[in-house]
């Protein structure tokens, strides 16, 4: 249903959209602005209602996911998109996170679960109830976290390619403050061989065909101090859309790596191929090189962004006024934003508002005077290791880590 929204010629919305007479380049910046409730306003009332709250409503399966649905952009399904434009501080609040389900959101009871540790690399099997998580010593960590295909809608309407996949625009990500516990205590608990090459997590949510929704990482990651199990979410219990009692975060890497509702690990001697590295999530296209049982390169950690806090497109008066948005690197600090309202012809400083927090985002702001007419504007970040946005990203066909500046587009009245 919503998972290849805005790609396929079969995908019912644009289907109903084309009937009413949409070009597919306005039915793509309907659905980046407003996901299908847009597209569905603007094709009027011959339309029957579809999206996927109304399907929600009307059957007696389990809901999609838990949390209100009204300030996203919805992409049914696949999830909620995040709208930039309603954060203001240096964490997205919990009921603002964008959320990306695989399957669907699962609730579980603590009482019920349990972390099993297994594999031929760990000396002793061994499960843990939610208790036995609490009892180790805990951390707390600042992290954003990215969908490998935030930005995915750029390839096609900025380089003309669409990319398979759900059409994320900019809300595939937020950033917030994360506690728990390092996985490298839980692994200890159980014992890793010294020969152990791979660790595989595994979550309860069961409708893929391999069973939970996995991502295997490489012991070395696994093993690093920052890569957590964590239970509480900008001070509150995880919630359920977001992977209660636990799921990981591994900083810098991308969210399919970020296993909700854990339930299994498997630690091996071996490096462990599954689909989220074999078929999905890698980057497949002329210019990369496959790895491995993969069929391309292996998409691990992010790659370094900026974006507005503004809807997209943007309708502003004409006045002097304080333009703000967020950037993030996974390899580094954010040390600079520039922006440009010129088409990258000349690029001024904006300043950072706040100092980063482990690994977060930067905030951003500068002064622009727009004038009445339409303008875009770019954003660049550089991080403190000198990686910077390039000017255009290779294709690969499922559409990962897009990272061109984005022209946004800002109509001035
Ligand atoms: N168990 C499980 N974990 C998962 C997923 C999933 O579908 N099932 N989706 C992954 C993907 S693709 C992303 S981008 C992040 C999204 O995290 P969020 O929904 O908390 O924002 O979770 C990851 N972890
Ligand atoms: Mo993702």
């Amino acid at each position: 249903m919503g998972v290849d929204r805005g790609r396929r010629d079969d995908d019912p919305l644009w289907r109903l959209a084309g009937s009413a007479g949409i070009s597919r380049r306005r039915f793509l910046s309907l659905l980046l602005a407003g996901g299908a409730a847009a597209v569905l306003a603007a094709c009027g009332d011959e339309i029957p209602e579809w999206p996927a709250d109304a399907q929600r409503a009307q059957t007696a399966e389990p809901p999609l996911l838990f949390k209100d649905s009204t300030r996203f952009i919805d992409h049914g399904q696949a999830g909620l998109e995040s709208r930039l434009e309603l954060q203001s501080g240096p964490t997205t609040p919990n009921e603002l996170f964008f959320v990306r389900n695989n399957s669907r959101s699962v609730e579980i009871k603590v009482a019920e679960w349990s972390l099993q540790i297994e594999g031929d690399a760990v000396d002793d099997a061994i499960g843990l109830s939610f208790e036995d998580i609490l009892r180790l010593p805990q951390r707390t960590m600042t992290s954003y976290l990215e969908c490998a295909g935030n930005h995915r809608v750029m390839f096609d309407l900025l380089q003309g390619r669409a990319a398979k996949g759900t059409q994320w625009g900019r809300g595939a990500i937020g950033n917030a403050e994360w506690a728990g516990v390092s996985l490298a205590d839980v692994l200890t608990l159980a014992g890793v061989s010294d020969d152990a090459v791979s660790v595989l997590l595994i979550g309860l949510d069961r409708e893929s065909p391999e069973g939970g929704f996995r991502r295997a990482m490489p012991i070395e990651k696994a093993m690093h101090p920052d890569t957590l199990l964590v239970h509480r979410m900008n001070g509150a219990p995880l919630p359920r859309d977001h992977g209660f009692p636990l799921r990981a975060i591994v900083p810098g890497w991308v969210g399919s790596s970020q296993i909700k509702w854990v339930g299994r690990i498997v630690v091996s001697r071996e490096a462990q191929w599954t689909r989220n590295n074999t078929t999905s999530y890698v980057l497949i296209g002329d210019d990369y090189e496959s790895q491995g049982e993969a069929e391309g390169r292996v998409v691990t950690v992010q790659s370094i962004k900026s974006a507005l806090a503004l809807p997209w497109p943007a309708e502003l008066s004409a006045d002097s006024r304080r333009l703000e948005g967020y950037a993030h690197s996974p390899r580094g600090e954010i040390e600079s934003v520039q922006w440009s309202d010129d088409g990258g012809a000349t690029w001024r400083l904006a300043s950072l508002t706040d100092r980063q927090v482990d690994y977060g985002w930067a905030q951003f702001h500068f002064t622009w005077e727009g004038s009445v007419g339409e303008h875009t504007i770019m954003t660049r970040a550089t991080d403190v290791e000198g990686h910077t946005q390039p000017d255009s990203v290779p294709f690969n066909e499922k559409g990962y880590l897009f990272n061109q500046p984005l022209p946004h587009p800002i109509s001035v009245s």
